[in-house]
């Protein structure tokens, strides 16, 4: 462990509490001037760390390795785990990498500059209360059960989000808050000679952003743990719960197929089931009621215009309400 590191981690485990410069060099046996840059250097690439007169804190618990391996309770998935200051985008990291990382491998960042979204759209990661993480599995699976694994990570997201009053999901990727997206899917494949080499599963999620960190054009839309429920969240708690979660349930599906367990958990926690919303595809927009999520992790809609009941597949679609994203 490097020392910056090492500040992070000291800091972690105080939270809320302050330290001062002398009582930090000493817990790393290096003098003082190095701890004020590492401190400096730290703030000025806007870590959440506060300064209050000769003392520092953090402004909420921030990603470390030691602190999710504390929570961890898995066999194979983060056993491999690596944090990074700042990557481009976690799941293009992983990507890029694939061939060298092991089955079950998690990349954390604590910012990534150009963070991806489905079809080509952005995610904003900033610096300070983002969560951008990506999970690599290798599994041995039919094509066509790749998709579910969306509303697979979509419920292990949700138990990890369990003591968090009025989490809901947006099929098929958005998780919600209080009617604002705080958190998001996105899985990537990756295919060697036309074999499956690798599955890349994103997760962007909110944790302890402020509003002024939130793109003005997102405002009305999306929305952080902090925001919502005006308190700190701990990033480590949350990754070593979802991970903890997702073995599990991810296990049992490659084990049975049974898709029951996390699509039952998707339709409980929808915040689509039973009301009308726009659905675009390709371009064309049309009222519809929304029924249920079926057992393949399809929506079942009944358009208006026509009646037709119809199943539809997560790719190259939108939902929207009346005037509002939901
Ligand atoms: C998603 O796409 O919601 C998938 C987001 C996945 C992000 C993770 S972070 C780790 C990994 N590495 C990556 O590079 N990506 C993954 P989509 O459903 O297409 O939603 C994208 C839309 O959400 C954007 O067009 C914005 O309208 C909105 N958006 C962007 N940033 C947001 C944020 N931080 N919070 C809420 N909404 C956001």
């Amino acid at each position: 462990m490097n020392a910056k590191e090492s500040i992070i981690d000291i800091l972690n485990a105080l939270y809320p509490k302050t330290i001062t410069i002398t009582a930090l060099a000493m817990e790393l046996g290096t003098n003082k001037n190095n701890v004020e840059s590492i401190l400096k250097e730290l703030m000025f690439t806007n870590y959440p760390i506060i300064k209050e007169r000769q003392s520092y804190h953090l402004m909420h618990p921030i990603l470390s390795l030691s602190a999710i391996n504390k929570q961890l309770q898995t066999n194979n998935i983060g056993k491999s785990l690596y944090l990074y200051p700042s990557l481009v985008s976690t799941n293009t990291y992983a990507k890029n990498n694939l061939d060298k990382l092991d089955n079950g491998t998690v990349i954390l960042a604590h910012e990534q500059t150009s963070g991806k979204g489905r079809l080509g759209r952005n995610w904003s990661s900033p610096m300070g209360g983002s969560l951008s993480m990506s999970v690599v599995i290798k599994p041995d699976i039919d094509f066509e059960k790749i998709p579910l694994l969306t509303q697979l990570t979509a419920a292990s997201l949700l138990k990890a989000l369990h003591s968090i009053s009025g989490v809901k999901v947006k099929w098929p990727n958005d998780i919600i808050l209080n009617q604002k997206k705080i958190a998001g899917i996105l899985i990537e494949t990756e295919f060697k000679n036309n074999s499956l080499s690798g599955i890349v599963i994103g997760i962007g999620l909110n944790t302890n952003l402020k509003k002024k960190d939130i793109p003005t054009e997102l405002l009305d839309k999306a929305s952080s743990i902090k925001i919502e429920s005006k308190a700190a969240c701990d990033p480590n708690e949350l990754v070593g719960k979802f991970l903890t979660y997702f073995e599990h349930d991810y296990t049992q599906y490659l084990l049975s197929d049974d898709t029951e367990p996390f699509i039952s958990m998707c339709r409980d926690k929808s915040i689509l089931l039973d009301k009308d919303f726009w659905i675009t595809i390709d371009d064309h927009s049309r009222k519809a009621t929304v029924n249920t999520i079926d057992a393949f992790g399809n929506l079942v809609v009944t358009f208006h215009d026509t009646g037709e009941i119809k199943a539809i597949s997560s790719s190259n679609i939108s939902i929207r309400g009346d005037k509002t994203y939901i």
